[in-house]
């Protein structure tokens, strides 16, 4: 008889990840993880290591949400597992399909409190912030963990999920045999939500009868790649629709059914609002609020059942899969019976044209020091002639205006703060990995600063990212003083006439200052020809900004007095 083989858990782990497709991992090595990391390279899978989970985690968000595959994030124990825990939270939030893997001490010691290496009961600690956590503690469960970890992160509303390995499982060896049939290849790990055809006639009823219908696409429609069927019916119905932050582009926002830029007055006069993967919450003012109107019905598409009527009651939920339901809705409106009247759109079109014209006054104003318009009217004509560019935005300011000011024209190419208004490097690493497009990331100062460091990753790795650094020397503003008189910094007051460019060139890739929409063009373009690593500080009027961006409305104020901005 021939001798049994035995195999260890890292090459099961590496295995049955590399059995269903997932062929990258972000990361950080360390006890007891550092052999998988190198088997994972070894064996063909993309390792990037990061500087710190959170990041790597971020990344690993990001590339779920654009492949629809779960982005694999991979932790020490204890403290690494928690600094990555925030990214998984922000997926479960913002329902992207992650797996954080984690390396984990010993059960035993662990359970007891014995005061093991890193300590901590992580699958307990995961589970609040997580749609599922599992732990595997014998090595021919590895197969089966995994499983479960790819089906929970993509079916349904996708969402972190928290694996945990202990290092005993890791190292643990099993025979070969045994090893190659514990391991499990999902089947169909997203199967598709048919709305009943119920749901979907209601639906149609509801928004034939509307005088002032409006549709509200959110990210959960532009997850569902469901682009052309999408695109087909909302032309095919005429009505108007504003996009959500990461929902800009799925149809072109230069598209003349695109509401944006009439925002208050269509949530102001709506009587009926569909909801395309978008859900009421405080991004859209719960629904509730001046700026709705109280008597407006709603249509939601949502894949969650659970997700109807959270903040306003809703005449017709579609709960199915966006892809699903929108094929659905292509196939069940007979030609004409859905129609937006023309009064509605002459409307939106009056008050379009003159928030155009006053935006288009603001871009074409020049002043020095530049403002957020100026500097990101460079990054607005830039982009328009580039589809495969992905715009990363962060900060306050910079978030907000930069969502106002840059038009995109192709889905899935903004990746913003999104539901809970995160920021740092990771979005823009994963986004250049998974995609190999360019990729700009404009950062308040204050938001690159959450993850700075990973600009050497960045350069490591030879990735084609573009920061723009829009400093303004603070949190919302530069120009706020110490209340107390002192001479230290104001709370909010980042280190005035920092150079953030310097930064970069300490790991050999390519700074600019750049003080004017001149020099900030010429440095983007060079950057975006040259694919090289580039970090430009773009020098932003202290004084532009407002304290809380444009959600002021959120901040609760003390009696302090403020001063004037
Ligand atoms: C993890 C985390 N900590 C703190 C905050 C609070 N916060 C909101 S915006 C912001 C930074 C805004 O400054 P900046 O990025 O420089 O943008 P600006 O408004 O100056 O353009 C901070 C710290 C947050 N959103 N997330
Ligand atoms: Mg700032």
């Amino acid at each position: 008889m021939a001798p049994s083989v035995n195999i260890d858990g890292f090459q099961l782990v590496v295995d049955a990840l590399k059995l269903n497709g997932i062929d990258t991992i972000f990361g950080v090595a360390g006890i007891p993880i550092t052999d998988l990391t190198r088997l994972a390279q070894a064996e063909g899978m993309r390792y990037y290591g990061f500087r710190h989970e959170q990041s790597a985690g971020y990344a690993a968000g990001i590339a779920g949400y654009l492949t629809r595959k779960p982005g694999v994030c991979l932790t020490v124990s204890a403290p690494g597992f928690l600094n990555g825990m925030v990214a998984l939270a922000n997926a479960t939030t913002n329902c992207f399909p992650m797996i954080q893997i984690s390396g984990s001490s010993d059960r035993a010691i662990v359970d007891l409190q014995q005061g093991d290496y890193e300590e901590l009961d992580q699958m307990n600690a995961a589970k609040p912030y997580a749609k599922a956590a599992f732990r595997v503690n014998r090595p021919e469960d590895i197969g089966t963990g995994v499983a479960r970890a790819i089906h929970a992160a993509v079916s349904g509303r996708p969402g972190g999920v928290y694996l945990d390995l202990t290092a005993d499982v890791l190292a643990a060896t099993l025979d070969n045999d045994i090893a190659s049939r514990s391991l499990v290849k999902v089947v169909d790990p997203a199967p598709a939500q048919i709305p009943s055809s119920e749901s979907v006639q209601r639906a149609i009823k509801v928004l034939a009868d509307a005088q002032r219908p409006l549709i509200i696409l959110g990210k959960g429609a532009a997850y569902a790649q469901a682009d052309d069927d999408l695109r087909a019916w909302i032309e095919s119905t005429g009505i108007p629709y504003l996009p959500m932050s990461m929902a800009k582009g799925l149809l072109p926002d230069n598209h003349p059914q695109c509401a944006a830029a009439a925002r208050s007055f269509v949530l102001d006069q709506a009587d009926v609002v569909m909801l395309i993967g978008a859900r009421l919450n405080w991004l859209l003012a719960h629904g509730k609020g001046s700026q709705w109107s109280p008597g407006a019905k709603f249509v939601q598409v949502d894949v969650a059942a659970t997700e109807i009527d959270s903040n306003r009651p809703i005449a017709a939920p579609i709960v199915g899969d966006i892809s699903s339901a929108m094929k659905s809705l292509r196939e069940a409106t007979k030609p004409g019976r859905i129609k937006a009247a023309s009064a509605w759109i002459d409307a939106i079109d009056a008050h379009k044209q003159q928030n155009v014209k006053r935006m288009q006054q603001r871009l074409d104003a020049n002043p020095s020091p530049m403002n957020f318009y100026s500097a990101l009217r460079v990054f607005r004509d830039l982009i328009a002639g580039r589809p495969d560019i992905y715009v990363v935005n962060e900060g306050a300011n910079t978030l907000d205006f930069g969502r106002n000011v840059i038009d995109m024209h192709a889905p899935r190419k903004r990746l913003d703060s999104g539901t809970w208004g995160v920021m740092g490097m990771g979005y823009a690493i994963g986004a250049a990995v998974t995609s190999g497009n360019p990729v700009i990331a404009i950062e308040g100062d204050s938001a690159f600063g959450f993850s700075g460091m990973e600009i050497e990753t960045i350069c490591r790795y030879q990735l084609p990212v573009v920061i723009a650094v829009f400093n303004n020397g603070g949190i919302y503003r530069g120009d706020d003083i110490n209340r107390g008189g002192g001479s230290e910094p104001a709370p909010t007051v980042l280190m005035k006439d920092a150079r953030y460019d310097k930064l970069i060139e300490a790991f050999g890739g390519v700074g600019y200052n750049a003080t004017d929409p001149q020099s900030l063009k010429a440095a983007v373009t060079e950057a975006l020809a040259s694919r090289k690593p580039t970090l430009i500080n773009c020098v932003i009027d202290s004084t532009a900004g407002t304290e809380s961006g444009h959600i002021q409305n959120l901040n609760p104020k003390s009696s302090l007095s403020t001063p004037k901005q």
